[in-house]
């Protein structure tokens, strides 16, 4: 008896796992039929794709089981897919059959207007004003949201609307935020990942559930029109890139144009030691604390072994995961590696490892740009390329969502003559001299690196972030070698350039020096988020003061 989890074999279900712990409550994971009727309240964690939770709800047994219990009106949280799939269809797999419950369809959304997946932090707006009716929901708060499809509005059909609870908009489009009625609850956001005031409306829904909620289901209500606010907000990240020091302890490094070891005084030959900015677990946990709105961790040496051996690096995933109620973001290796005895894995094997240690998305590099670098070899009438459903951004993004699929991008500029007539003359760029001096009165292009700006590769920045939008990306994190580290503000030129070129978000980062860079890098490109390093991790400038200034600015940003 009690409180169960459902998961349907491919989702990220490790976060809601995280925070039922924090929270304190104790919980089972459904692993047959017969464990519905054990249950007195359930949760299903939806992450990824309709189809591919519909297909493991029937191949392990659960789905007819899954109608009944709800219909039998047990308590019900629903969260994103597991919202979703209360509907008839969804878009993004026409074939699957939704539970049908309510009787409305999922679409999606349209990018014309705007960047997607809808990928942040947004409000709430209540349909129904008596707030013993908000499920631990708070107007002036904010929820994490990520999708690319919705359950739009539709006030006018009272079958859907009597189902409504909130709504949120995006862009020009209204959709359901959360929806309620009888034992029913459901969020479209992540309430496991919208800190504090999330973990307030899953423990508001778990206290009700064992005190009231079977017994006395809600009665359902008649929706009104919504007054439509667009409250999506710029995202903050902070960024740690880890490795192994001389002695071996995984530290939170920070590169100056990605070299990590001190200068030593005597000779610029000579490597120091490498930079020890704090401990991982811990500094993860400082920046959740002080409002970060997403977390990245960069397994920074990863490209020589395999991740699936590094575990004392999956350990700190698991243990940041513990401490960190928004996203996390973890990249390092994610491609197809061979262990030493030859056993192969596949990169969403490593993917996979990574999810089950808690991260909610990963991140691609070097094997992104690998993979463009195939697909342009496989002719294409839009001049992208064409994917073979083999690479590792469209393996993970096929079984997990493009959502959970972040390229990081490590471009650097190559100086060329304003006359350069090669092949990259269509993407040159004649900004403003804020290059070496060397370099003054030349234009430039963005030529891409690999293994951590080792190594450059025949792709220009342009052709590898629409390659991989195409392949199935769900984000861009888009680095600078030529200004990581330097606190000279971000490559307003390279931010902009990509953000004009792909429909999915763009982070912009590396070279964040004080809090008015952010400003301007909001203000300049439009970009959905701006990540920093350095700054943080030394302390020189707070989550805070970059909030402050960007909302003294009229930026709308999550405060805590
Ligand atoms: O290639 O898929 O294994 O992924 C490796 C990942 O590790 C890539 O995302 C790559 O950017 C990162 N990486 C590899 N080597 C380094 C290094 O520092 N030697 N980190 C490295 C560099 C830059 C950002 C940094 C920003 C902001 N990445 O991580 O956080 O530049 O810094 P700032 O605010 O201090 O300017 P794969």
């Amino acid at each position: 008896m009690g409180l169960y989890l459902l998961d349907y074999g491919a989702g990220n279900v490790q976060s809601l796992a995280n925070t039922l712990k924090k929270l304190g409550h104790d919980f089972q994971w459904i692993a047959s039929p017969a464990d519905f009727d054990k249950a007195t309240s359930l949760i299903f964690p939806g992450v990824g794709a309709f189809g591919s939770a519909i297909d493991g709800l029937v191949s392990r047994g659960l789905y007819e089981p899954l109608r009944d219990y709800i219909a039998s009106g047990k308590p019900y949280f629903g969260i994103c897919i597991g919202m979703q799939v209360l509907f008839r269809s969804s878009l993004e797999s026409p074939s699957s059959k939704g539970l049908g419950i309510i009787p409305s369809d999922i679409g999606v959304f349209a990018n014309a207007d705007k960047s997607v997946p809808h990928m942040g932090w947004n409000s709430v707006e209540f349909l129904d004003p008596d707030e013993k009716a908000h499920e631990g929901l708070d107007p002036r708060a904010s929820y994490y949201f990520v999708h690319s499809f919705r359950a739009a509005y539709d006030w006018e059909r009272p079958e859907v609307g009597q189902w409504a609870h909130t709504t949120t908009q995006y862009g020009q489009e209204v959709f359901l935020a959360t929806v309620r009625k009888g034992n029913v609850f459901a969020c479209q956001f992540h309430p496991e990942k919208s800190g504090p005031a999330g973990l307030k409306v899953l423990d508001a829904w778990l206290k009700q559930s064992e005190a009231e909620r079977a017994t006395s289901p809600l009665t359902p209500r008649v929706a009104r029109h919504p007054k439509p606010k667009d409250g999506f907000m710029k995202r903050i990240i902070a960024c740690m890139d880890v490795r192994s020091n001389d002695d071996g302890d995984l530290v939170v490094t920070k590169g100056d144009q990605y070299d990590v070891r001190e200068r030593t005084a005597n000779s610029a030959n000579v490597a120091g030691a490498v930079r020890n900015l704090g401990k991982p677990v811990s500094l993860s946990a400082r920046y959740y604390t002080e409002g970060a709105d997403e977390i990245c961790l960069m397994n920074i040496t990863s490209f020589r072994h395999s991740p699936l051996l590094d575990q004392p690096m999956l350990a700190v995933v698991r243990a940041a995961a513990e401490t960190v109620f928004v996203p996390l973001t973890i990249g390092g290796g994610i491609k197809d590696t061979v262990d030493p005895d030859g056993t192969p894995h596949s990169a969403l094997e490593v993917a996979g490892e990574y999810f089950r240690a808690g991260a909610d998305k990963v991140s691609i590099a070097t094997e992104a740009v690998f993979a463009v670098e195939r697909m342009r070899e496989r002719p294409s009438t839009d001049g992208i390329g064409e994917g073979d459903g083999t690479s590792a951004i469209e393996t993970i993004a096929h079984a997990y969502g493009r959502q959970a699929v972040v390229v990081s991008v490590d471009p650097r500029r190559v100086y060329v003559e304003p006359d350069y007539d090669g092949p990259y003359k269509g993407e040159l760029v004649f900004g403003k001299p804020d290059g070496p001096e060397t370099e003054r009165g030349k234009a430039w292009w963005y030529q891409c690196t690999v293994r951590g700006g080792r190594e450059n590769r025949p792709l220009s920045v342009l052709q590898l972030v629409k390659g991989v939008e195409k392949l199935g990306a769900g984000e861009i994190l888009l680095n600078s070698i030529d200004r990581d580290g330097t606190g000279a503000g971000y490559d307003l030129n390279l931010v902009a350039l990509v953000r004009r070129n792909v429909r999915i978000p763009v982070v912009a980062s590396s070279g964040a020096g004080n809090a008015e860079h952010f400003v301007e890098v909001f203000r300049k490109t439009g970009v959905e988020a701006a990540l920093a390093a350095g700054i943080f991790h030394r302390n020189e400038v707070t989550i805070d003061e970059v909030k402050a200034a960007l909302t003294a600015v009229g930026i709308n940003v999550r405060t805590v």
